[in-house]
């Protein structure tokens, strides 16, 4: 008996072929282990032969089979039956359609998937690197890659003022309801007046548009989505170098963007002249995405001088600034300090955006608790554009997590646990800097090729950008098992005083031994 077989890859016909039916049988592995193959038969033949042509195709399931039957009723010759013993226990899809010459067509589907052209996402720059940290069994493993604060004892950190602020929560018993879409009213309060000065004129005069967000990542994206809906074609220009997901938010927000020059890898410093010369050329009226301190991954900071120039070219074009705050209190000790780069624009009248984030600064890195913040010339546009945000907010997520939000409102409201803050962020930021201390002494001590590794100590926030390049920094994690970004970025918050020697040997391998 001969079945003309179809044969299908990803909804294609590429092949339509007589085979034996014994062939069929044949084929049925092939299926197995292609499993995006379709195979339509059509049968021209009687149904007790179609009965033995199922057989091959173990993995039809019987009530495909009996739908089947169903269908094939009055168009089959009387006593064929289709028993159910012929079908093997997977299930799988199968459709038929009967045709008026009385040819039986059926179309197995073998394990088809719909996902078929759905291809392997690659592994998180940042965040991947913690999955290939967890699976290395060596014992000097150490984790730099993602920018979270360790104890000495490289553990995680849970400020004492948020286990406080939130005994008082459990002791007060809060309810689980929904928050409003803006989110927690004392928490934007407190997060705008932290960010700008609580007597900052743009607080007293409303002109702040805060809404609570997921974080910074769930900030920034609220932020690309209202970029998207109100100023479209407008480009967001971005430092090069940048912390790794911004691309991806303005890509899923489908906001183009471009690259200004930041980062001088001849002086480990920053291109200053370089960064205004792309913020002028860009198109009027373009948003600068800038790192309010603590630039990620570089380390590297304009200089209040060179902020106030920044500033300059920024209003001379018309374009927006848009502030990316994670670090604020982590760079310097100091929340007044870090946030002094926007309080410099808000000074000037200017209108600008600012996401941030608490994970770093209050530990909440799990809670997924920031804010975003649009400073518009008006109270009445800060309304609107607040009404928007909502918009935006409503079909994403709904309304944002609760938790967080109370513990900042509670952290920031209670002037003791603020002190108590303070002084917790003081204690961190000043563990990162005495290990990036130790970090240089140990690199100069060791390393006797004259290099000059002073610029780990230039560079301030969490991280430190070695400038060792994909290759070296294999090597730093094959060989010596320290886990960090492929663009040369270590976290510093991950680093113990004890392990300084280990890293500092691993870099100068690295940088001298591979190229
Ligand atoms: N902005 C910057 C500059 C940043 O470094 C991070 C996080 C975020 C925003 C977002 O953090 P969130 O937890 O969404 O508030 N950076 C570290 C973690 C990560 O990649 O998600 C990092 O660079 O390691």
């Amino acid at each position: 008996m001969w079945i003309e077989s179809r044969i299908r890859y990803k909804r294609v016909r590429f092949a339509s072929v007589f085979l034996p039916l014994d062939c069929i049988a044949h084929l049925t592995p092939l299926l197995h282990r292609h499993s995006q193959i379709t195979v339509s038969l059509t049968l021209s033949v009687g149904t007790s032969q179609m009965a033995s042509a199922l057989l091959s195709f173990p993995s039809v399931s019987p009530s495909a089979a009996s739908s089947l039957q169903d269908k094939c009723k009055g168009k089959m010759k009387s006593g064929s039956s289709f028993p159910s013993a012929f079908f093997g226990k997977e299930k799988r899809p199968l459709s038929m359609k009967t045709k008026s010459n009385g040819r039986i067509t059926m179309a197995v589907a073998v394990n088809a998937s719909r996902f078929d052209n759905i291809t392997m996402a690659p592994p998180d720059p940042i965040l991947g690197v913690s999955e290939a940290f967890k699976a290395d069994t060596d014992e000097m493993k150490l984790n730099l890659g993602v920018g979270a604060y360790r104890t000495e004892e490289l553990q995680p950190y849970v400020l004492k003022v948020v286990r406080k602020a939130e005994n008082l929560m459990l002791e007060r018993g809060e309810n689980k309801e929904y928050l409003p879409i803006e989110g927690l009213a004392a928490f934007n309060k407190a997060t705008a007046e932290l960010l700008f000065g609580a007597d900052n004129p743009v607080i007293h005069e409303q002109r702040v548009a805060t809404i609570q967000g997921l974080s910074g990542t769930g900030s920034l994206r609220i932020a690309a989505a209202l970029i998207e809906r109100y100023f479209p074609g407008a480009k967001v220009l971005i430092s090069s170098p940048t912390w790794g997901n911004h691309k991806n938010i303005f890509n899923d927000a489908r906001v183009p963007w471009s690259e200004y020059r930041y980062y001088d890898p001849k002086t480990v410093g920053l291109d200053f002249d370089g960064m205004i010369a792309d913020i002028k050329a860009a198109p009027e009226g373009s948003f600068v995405l800038l790192h309010g301190c603590a630039h990620n991954p570089t380390g590297i900071d304009p200089t209040p001088e060179q902020w106030e120039k920044i500033a300059d070219v920024i209003q001379e074009k018309n374009h927006i600034p848009f502030f990316d705050v994670a670090y604020q209190g982590f760079a310097s000790g100091s929340l007044d300090q870090d946030a002094s780069s926007v309080r410099l624009f808000a000074a000037r009248g200017m209108e600008l955006f600012v996401a941030q984030s608490y994970s770093k600064n209050l530990g909440l890195y799990a809670e997924r608790i920031g804010a975003i913040n649009v400073l518009c010339s008006s109270a009445d546009a800060a309304v609107r554009v607040k009404s928007q945000m909502k918009r935006i907010a409503r079909p994403m997520y709904s309304n944002p997590p609760v938790h967080g939000a109370r513990i900042v409102a509670n952290v920031v409201g209670n002037p003791d646990f603020f002190n108590e803050w303070k002084e917790e962020m003081e204690m961190m930021a000043g563990r990162i800097k005495s290990v990036r201390q130790k970090l240089y002494n140990n690199l100069c001590a060791k390393d006797k090729s004259g290099k000059d590794w002073s610029f780990v100590l230039k560079q301030i926030g969490m991280f430190s950008f070695t400038g060792l390049n994909k290759a070296q920094s294999d090597n730093m994690t094959d060989k010596w098992h320290i886990y960090m970004t492929k663009d040369g970025r270590i976290s510093l918050a991950g680093l113990s005083a004890a392990k300084c020697e280990y890293l500092a040997d691993a870099i100068i391998d690295s940088y001298h031994n591979v190229s």
